[in-house]
């Protein structure tokens, strides 16, 4: 028989500049921990493939490297977050990226942690002109890191994986820019809050132990892998 623990549900941010491994980490976190995985960009990029108001305003701004305006995606994730079960675990990719957006958060939500990935930008330039990513799911492959089985294909669904449009090398330069100006402020914001908590380095694969262990902290009943 089955043992159903009773657990406050975890409010957590994934955060870091594009390319950082949010989407990377995002996957070994639901892999192994009971939250559920909410992907701004993921959400935006939905909205674009559907045609929605939403997406038609947001295509713009995504191809140039800017921010979607605020109001447009406090209005996404704020209504998708309030579809999830009040005793669900929670882990936001990639929002809130201003500090505007942050204020608009706390007002409904309590967080517990945010969890910064701190990745050069040297870095980041050379994985993002090697990533692979199957649209409607999120997964994100690249070609020396984590390639998909068979070349341009989706591991699980067989579905053909595409480039980001946003992926061009002087849309990345515009993406980075944008993080240092907009979004790079929020980590004093979180970090005077006391809920910040940042892992360095130029590999995944060294900082998700890390993580790993943060998580394990603060919801050790929550690690599938312990079950
Ligand atoms: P997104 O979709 O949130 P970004 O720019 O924040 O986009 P992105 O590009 O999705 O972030 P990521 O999730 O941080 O990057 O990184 P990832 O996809 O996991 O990894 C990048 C690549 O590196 C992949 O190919 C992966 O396989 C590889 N990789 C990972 N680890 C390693 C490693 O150790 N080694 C190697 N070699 N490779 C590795 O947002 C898109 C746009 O939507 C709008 C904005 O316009 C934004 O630009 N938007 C918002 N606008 C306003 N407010 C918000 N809150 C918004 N959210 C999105
Ligand atoms: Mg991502």
């Amino acid at each position: 028989m089955r043992l159903t623990l009773l657990r406050r549900a975890v409010h957590a941010i994934i955060m870091g500049p594009p390319g950082s491994g949010k989407g990377t980490v995002s996957s070994r976190i639901i892999r192994d921990f009971d939250m559920q995985h909410l992907s701004s960009g993921d959400l935006l990029r939905a909205e674009i493939a559907e045609e929605s108001t939403h997406g038609v305003r947001a295509k713009q701004y995504i191809e140039e490297g800017k921010l979607v305006p605020d109001a447009l995606v406090v209005e996404l994730v704020l209504s998708q977050i309030q579809k999830i079960s009040t005793n669900t675990s929670w882990l936001l990719d990639g929002f809130p990226r201003t500090i505007e957006q942050a204020k608009e958060l706390s007002k409904k939500e309590k967080l517990d942690c945010v969890i910064n990935l701190d990745v050069p930008f040297n870095t980041i330039r050379e994985r993002l002109s090697g990533r692979w990513t199957h649209l409607s799911s999120g997964r994100v492959y690249n070609d020396g890191f984590n390639p998909p089985k068979v070349p341009g294909v989706d591991d699980i669904t067989g579905e053909p994986l595409v480039q980001r449009n946003d992926d061009k090398p002087e849309t990345v330069q515009k993406r980075l820019e944008t993080y240092q100006l907009q979004t790079a402020p929020l980590l004093d914001f979180y970090g005077e809050k006391g809920l910040l908590h940042s892992y360095s380095g130029t590999k995944t694969d060294e900082i998700w132990p890390k993580v790993k262990e943060f998580l394990n902290s603060i919801m050790p009943q929550g690690n599938r892998s312990r079950l």
